[in-house]
């Protein structure tokens, strides 16, 4: 603005910051204009400012809906300052240039995701039709404007703006700016067409996806050290509180890494699945120790004995909080097969600690992650990356409790077999195709998993059993493909007692044959478990 004092116009409704920021522009020589509430925060501050009223003069309308529409703020922002004509042109019509842009936007996403849902009125209103406008006519000539969306950046902008930064450092920041500010506005509007695709039609896949997705943390490296990776996440199910392990608090430890949070997460989910106290342990995202006690560290004892080879350097996770005589047990197990060695674990995680809980566990080790999540809800929505594209699908909500045991039989199993088999059919539903759980009394005894073939991972699950295959029950992820000295066979010759699967095979009269002949109840479920 040739000639007069720089502006700037701020319409924040995050006012976090503010104060500082206002201050320091005006000690920097900015004039200020501003919205309504932003301006009163501004004078609160002791700071002169500019209603924007006064400089479009024009009144705010129509509920809010127009405050700040207008060729008076948006020719300000997009004229090019090296432009004769641009800069005539605003001239001509008493415009003066805008030169920092500070606006936040309504915030949508907290509305729509709080407690107390508004009206769909309600949430239309909060859809920012003006801050985006400013936003992208701002970072579209960040040339000349710096924008600014986040109150973090706020103390560097004061100090670019200052008169120790470069010309070159204050580009390289615009741009920067510029880069952020059309993210805010792409997850903004990710979020509104998120939001109103629920509203047409609920979780049935859209034909189009944006994803509000924001930089959780930085990883050292991915699935290994030569790949770079980051970790993001989806902020609107952050904010629901749907966060997951995603949103988990870390008492303790090393970093995360990327291999961490995969099996963090199937060890998390198994464990919440579960509705009795449980411990799972996971190795390679795969439970390989599952069991359910109402005392806990019973539960955890037995969901590594299940296999302590595998469990070793694993991932512990329960569906209950951590007190101190479990912390203690973890502390101090030794290793089933070896007890000169205590056990040794990469994560615990849990619903929460009690304090003497907490300090106990840290004692185990330095290293040891220790991690507190809100217990896990399915999201809504699970994609998975292709080559060229995301696969989109609902996630597997279903529990035992959905589903109706079918006896399919001569011999029906009794209502001890029937728990364990709901049991393992929970425990296949996490355990990657072909999946087979093999299961006694609240626990599992072994599992075959991730087999292109599900022989093989049928004799993998009774191996693991061994001789507490006898009187156990079996549960398999999708139906057999029968044929005799196949898998169901097997299981009946390793002393397996109960059967579930879900049916639907061409071959399901030869199954219920096979289970006939050694007197084993068999069970279909209608549904499947793949986990690919
Ligand atoms: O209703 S709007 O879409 N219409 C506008 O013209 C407009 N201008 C700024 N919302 C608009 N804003 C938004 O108001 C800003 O993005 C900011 O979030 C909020 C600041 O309002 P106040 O200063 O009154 O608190």
């Amino acid at each position: 603005s040739s000639g007069e004092a720089k502006q700037a116009l701020v319409s924040v409704s995050d006012k976090a910051g503010l104060e500082d920021l206002v201050k320091g522009l005006s000690k920097l020589g900015y004039a200020l204009v501003s919205t309504g509430g932003s301006a009163r925060a501004i004078e609160g501050a002791g700071v002169d400012v500019t209603r924007v009223e006064a400089l479009t003069g024009f009144p705010e309308m129509l509920d809010g809906r127009v405050k700040t529409l207008h060729p008076s703020v948006h020719g300000g922002i997009l004229a090019l300052r090296n432009k004769p004509e641009h800069m005539e042109a605003i001239a001509q019509h008493g415009i003066s240039t805008i030169d920092v842009v500070v606006v936040n936007l309504y915030p949508f996403r907290q509305t729509v995701t709080a407690d107390q849902q508004p009206s769909f009125e309600t949430a239309i209103e909060n859809i920012d039709i003006g801050g985006p406008a400013m936003i992208r006519a701002a970072a579209k000539n960040h040339e000349h404007v710096a924008v600014v969306v986040d109150p973090s950046d706020y103390a560097q902008l004061l100090q670019q703006l200052g008169e120790g930064a470069d010309d070159a450092s204050r580009t390289a920041f615009r741009r920067r700016l510029a880069w952020k500010a059309f993210q805010h506005c792409a997850a903004y509007d990710a979020t509104v067409s998120e939001w109103l695709w629920q509203q047409i039609e609920g979780d049935a896949a859209p034909p189009a996806l944006a994803l509000p997705l924001t930089k959780a943390g930085e990883l050292r490296y991915g699935e290994n050290p030569h790949q770079s990776a980051a970790f993001y996440a989806d902020q609107s199910l952050a904010e629901a509180g749907r966060g997951g392990v995603a949103s988990a608090v870390q008492h303790h430890g090393k970093e995360m890494s990327y291999n961490n949070y995969l099996d963090t997460d199937a060890a998390y989910g198994a464990a919440c699945d579960y509705s009795e106290p449980t411990c799972v342990v996971v190795k390679h995202t795969n439970p390989c120790g599952i069991a359910s006690r109402p005392d806990l560290r019973e539960a955890y004892r037995l969901a590594v004995r299940a296999d302590p080879i595998s469990a070793f350097g694993g991932i512990v996770a329960f569906n209950r909080p951590i007190d101190k005589d479990l912390a203690e047990e973890i502390r101090q197990f030794r290793s089933p097969t070896d007890d000169t060695t205590r056990m040794f674990y990469e994560i615990v995680i849990a619903p929460g600690y009690t304090p003497d809980g907490l300090t106990h566990l840290q004692g185990k080790s330095k290293t040891l992650r220790i991690l507190e999540a809100k217990p896990r809800q399915p999201a809504g929505r699970m994609l998975r990356q292709i080559s060229g594209g995301w696969l989109y699908q609902q996630a597997d909500s279903l529990t035992p409790a959905d589903i109706t045991f079918t006896p399919a039989s001569d011999t029906k199993p009794t209502e001890q077999q029937l728990a364990d088999l709901r049991f393992a059919w929970l425990a296949v539903k996490h355990v990657k195709s072909n999946a087979i759980a093999v299961a006694k009394d609240q626990r599992l005894l072994g599992m075959g998993s991730g087999q292109p073939n599900r022989v093989k991972s049928t004799q993998i699950a009774l191996e693991k059993a061994g001789e507490e295959a006898k009187g156990g029950v079996l549960a398999s992820d999708a139906f057999f493909p029968f044929s005799w000295g196949d898998s169901v066979e097997i299981a009946c010759q390793a002393g397996i007692t109960a059967i579930a699967h879900p049916g639907g095979s061409m071959r399901d009269q030869d199954v219920v044959d096979c289970c006939n002949k050694y007197g084993v109840a068999l069970v279909t479920t209608g549904v499947r478990h793949f986990r690919h």
